[in-house]
């Protein structure tokens, strides 16, 4: 019997080793060149860029140890107020990620390819306690600590200018997670450049204490930390400045003094329906003038856009932004010096449509929007000049363009384009 297995064995171990050699020239790299990612092959990874895992001494992938802008899951959801699923956030974003590649990610916004060059890097998710939320913080504050202290790939002076020790360090683009992941990015960003001012896209204010707001009775309880806590938390630790920000609230409150507990704790606020007065463009320019010209920390919820677009997210709120009007706001912050970002929020497990027709559920629809936010995050960060209309593309190429205007003053919001013939 053991004989026959042997011959078995050496049947099949040849038989294995002459078709590989049979092969000869005539491998799939030498038929049909390198084995690229379609959009819907692949390990997940955010945007098919490569994977590894930075926290680790020894990262998984020899290669791309050096990076300029890391993405990182924070898959924490245990200090919500209403439905949990954002730990679903960060695979939810990557999948949503699918159809951006490297090599297919230029945009006429930014008339770039921010993938090019091998400059980002998608380090994975941090594994978090799921029973303890003071171990979860301290997780999530330890890696974000690790990914900063990571040396970045090229020459470019970002953040060194607000670095208390005048290093370059790289910017992280974190995955959420509910919004709670922000305290523990607050905290790691303050030992490498002290205080920083937030920008804060949200329907929520997130600065409500926790006594008042009845979650709990003991202000300095891990117990008193949520997703609609940490702002105040943070303020409470001396972690950010004056000048921050919230756009886009919309929520309800429990009266007036809400709003002056906020403006109490370092923030300015606009309101969703200020767009309709300001514009996006208005929007932005308060935003710039708000903040000024220090370090600046970018954090997007998103439910700051109207459930219709994105409706998998934890506490949804009516009559939010659209996509397009959320993206014309953060193009108009183009030149701010951002040390760091975050989309939150995102929970594609309340719509577990997912995996059964992912074509047409809401699951999809909001990780497509987020992972879409990131793509404009990491655009912006590594931008090289201003946000770009299709007239600039078209001038530098030397196509025509005619404005045709309706004769006033203005003129003519209405544009021609000439293509060449
Ligand atoms: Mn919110």
């Amino acid at each position: 019997m053991s004989a026959m297995i042997t011959i078995f064995l050496t049947l099949t171990i040849l038989t294995l080793s002459l078709a590989h050699s049979n092969l000869g020239s005539n491998t799939f790299f030498s038929t049909y060149g390198p084995q690229v990612d379609l959009p819907f092959t692949g390990p997940l990874s955010f945007a098919h860029l490569p994977y590894s895992k930075c926290l680790d001494p020894t990262p998984t992938q020899a290669q791309p140890e050096e990076f300029d802008v890391a993405l990182l899951g924070m898959p924490f959801d245990t200090s919500v107020s209403y439905r949990p699923g954002a730990r679903f956030g960060p695979f939810g974003i990557r999948a949503g990620s699918r159809r951006i590649r490297p090599n297919r990610s230029w945009t006429i916004a930014w008339g770039a390819d921010p993938y090019e060059g091998g400059r980002v890097l998608d380090c994975g998710d941090v594994p978090v306690a799921i029973s303890d939320n003071a171990l979860a913080l301290a997780q999530m504050e330890a890696a974000y600590t690790s990914l900063l202290f990571h040396p970045t790939k090229s020459n470019a002076s970002y953040t060194s200018p607000f670095a208390k020790d005048g290093l370059e360090h790289p910017r992280i683009v974190t995955l959420g997670g509910d919004h709670t992941v922000v305290l523990p990015i607050l905290r790691s960003l303050n030992e490498v450049y002290g205080k920083v001012t937030v920008i804060h896209f949200d329907s929520h204010l997130d600065t409500w204490t926790p006594v008042n707001s009845g979650v709990s009775n003991d202000e300095n309880s891990i117990s008193a930390i949520t997703h609609g806590s940490f702002f105040w938390k943070a303020w409470t630790e001396g972690l950010m400045t004056e000048r921050n920000v919230h756009a886009g609230i919309r929520c309800k409150f429990s009266g007036p003094q809400d709003l002056e507990h906020d403006s109490s704790v370092g923030f300015a606020l606009l309101t969703t329906d200020d767009i309709d007065h300001l514009g996006s463009s208005g929007i932005a320019a308060l935003i710039r003038e708000r903040v000024g010209d220090g370090p600046v920390y970018l954090s997007v919820d998103i439910d700051v856009l109207d459930p219709a677009f994105a409706p998998a997210t934890g506490t949804p709120e009516a009559g939010g932004w659209t996509v397009r009007e959320l993206k014309a706001i953060l193009r108009g912050l183009q030149g701010l010096n951002f040390v760091g970002a975050d989309i939150v929020e995102v929970a594609p497990g309340v719509r577990y449509e997912w995996f059964v027709f992912p074509a047409s559920c809401d699951a999809e629809g909001t990780a497509v929007i987020a992972a879409d936010l990131v793509h404009e995050f990491v655009s912006m960060f590594l931008a090289q000049g201003p946000v770009r209309e299709a007239r600039d593309t078209w001038a530098e190429r030397g196509w025509v363009t005619e404005f045709v205007g309706n004769g006033n003053e203005n003129g003519g919001w209405a544009r021609k384009w000439e293509m060449p013939g």
